[in-house]
């Protein structure tokens, strides 16, 4: 083993690589309640048997407790106040008060029990999606089970024969469509060739919700909020890499549309789907992966090229928030626009949310005298304050006004970065931690 892998190894050990992405009080929870196995592993992978969980930025795991030889969940389904960006909270509907709900990690092989609850107003059930399990488990209302009914509580119980990227929903149309979704991955038997140094998961979901309305419209065809893991970009937080090293990313989409995940710089291959991994030999280069509704996509890359590389859908309407919430009824005029009229109309508009200061990129002096005008100009709005954390630090000035909707960004950095974001995260959480006792 190189040094320099050795090392990546070590800090992974120290600082939880596979915790990397998640918020500081979200990682010191999921700290204390991993399961004793994932504990072992994510302090020692390397360790025969072990393995990497996969990360669910700004999404937490659900912890288990054993029971004999049963893993037990606690899952309930409940109405969430969801803030999707930094001046939109919707209504959603997810799970033990996250939307999407909490990741579930199991092994191939584990006995699973997942103790559901229903603090909806009306009846719901969980399907186990790509699950292969006993018909009484598959979570249809009527058809494998009666509903569960509100107030009421209900028990899954199955094993895991399987391995690969599942989720749970509730088996109810529009109820998807509140954002009643989570992962469910079974870690294999035997780890994976070749192994990854990290492991990250996104949800795909898609929102219609009126300005000045906080209720998603479920019903709607068209949609104007698309989130990764129930947050817009800019909010996502940043995926981390250590330059060299090999990354997973499993997206998992349920809403009303496929989106085309596009990774910027490097070359992917698909190496699993709903249905598992895929033998080596059906793997090719790419770097956009359409990810249907109900299908998750597997791919790994190396890791080869510094910098903050996009990961987004490339829909071109699926990579904008929606600005009506800002705007109301107040929109910005683009009759004789001037630069100097719009920075101060973005201005009073970013006034109406705490936004310490706004960007646009510069306009033609005649530019209204152009058929078309405006087209993306005074869309991009620098928010980088409002959406900081460790994983945003050291990105350019602005950084926050290229990204919009359902993106994210991989930062690809070399070791001393790496190391000084990594420090930077456990600073934080340690003095969350602090201020959590006091
Ligand atoms: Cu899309």
């Amino acid at each position: 083993m190189s040094g320099t892998r050795r090392r990546f190894f070590q800090d992974a050990a120290i600082f939880g690589a596979g915790l990397l992405g998640m918020s500081e009080s979200l990682q010191a929870q999921n700290e204390k309640h991993m399961p004793m196995r994932l504990r072992e592993a994510h302090d020692e992978h390397t360790a025969p048997g072990a393995f990497l969980p996969m990360m669910t930025p700004d999404v937490a795991d659900l912890p288990c407790e054993m029971d004999g030889g049963v893993k037990v969940f606690n899952l309930a389904a409940e109405p969430v106040k969801k803030k999707i960006a930094p001046f939109k909270t919707i209504d959603a509907w997810g799970y033990n008060g996250s939307c999407p709900g909490p990741t579930i990690q199991v092994h191939q092989g584990d006995r699973v029990r997942v103790i559901f609850e229903n603090r909806l107003p009306e009846s719901t059930s969980l399907h186990w999606h790509g699950l292969e399990i006993p018909i009484e488990q598959d979570g249809v209302p009527y058809i494998s089970q009666k509903p569960v009914a509100p107030g009421e509580k209900y028990v899954y119980e199955f094993t895991v024969h399987q391995e690969g990227t599942f989720f749970y929903h509730a088996h109810s149309a529009m109820q998807e469509m509140m954002g009643q979704i989570g992962f469910f991955v079974a870690h294999p038997e035997k780890d994976y060739k070749p192994r990854v140094h990290h492991d990250y998961g996104l949800i795909l979901q898609e929102w219609a919700v009126l300005p000045s309305n906080t209720v998603p419209n479920t019903a709607a065809m068209e949609y104007n909020w698309l989130t990764f893991n129930g947050v817009a970009a800019p909010m996502a937080t940043p995926l981390l890499a250590r330059l060299g090293s090999r990354v997973r990313l499993r997206v998992v989409n349920l809403g009303m549309d496929h989106h085309p995940v596009h990774l910027h710089g490097h070359q992917f291959v698909v190496t699993g789907t709903e249905g598992g991994r895929a033998p080596e030999s059906t793997w090719y280069p790419m770097n956009t992966v359409l990810v249907g509704v109900a299908q998750a996509r597997v791919v790994e890359f190396e890791a080869k090229y510094p910098g903050a590389w996009m990961v987004h859908c490339h829909l071109p309407h699926h990579m904008m928030n929606s600005m009506m919430d800002l705007l109301s009824d107040r929109q910005i005029e683009t009759a004789d626009q001037t630069d100097v009229k719009a920075m101060s109309q973005m201005e009073s508009l970013a006034r109406s949310v705490p936004f310490e200061h706004v960007h646009h990129a510069p306009i033609a002096t005649d530019a209204e005298n152009v058929p078309g005008f405006p087209q993306d100009a005074f869309m991009e709005m620098g928010m980088d304050e409002v959406v900081e954390k460790a994983e945003t630090y050291g990105l350019p000035k602005n950084w926050s006004a290229g990204m919009m909707g359902m993106m994210t960004m991989i930062r690809v950095l070399p070791d001393k970065e790496y190391e000084a974001i990594l420090a930077r995260k456990k600073a934080r959480a340690t003095s969350a931690e602090h201020r959590h006792e006091s």
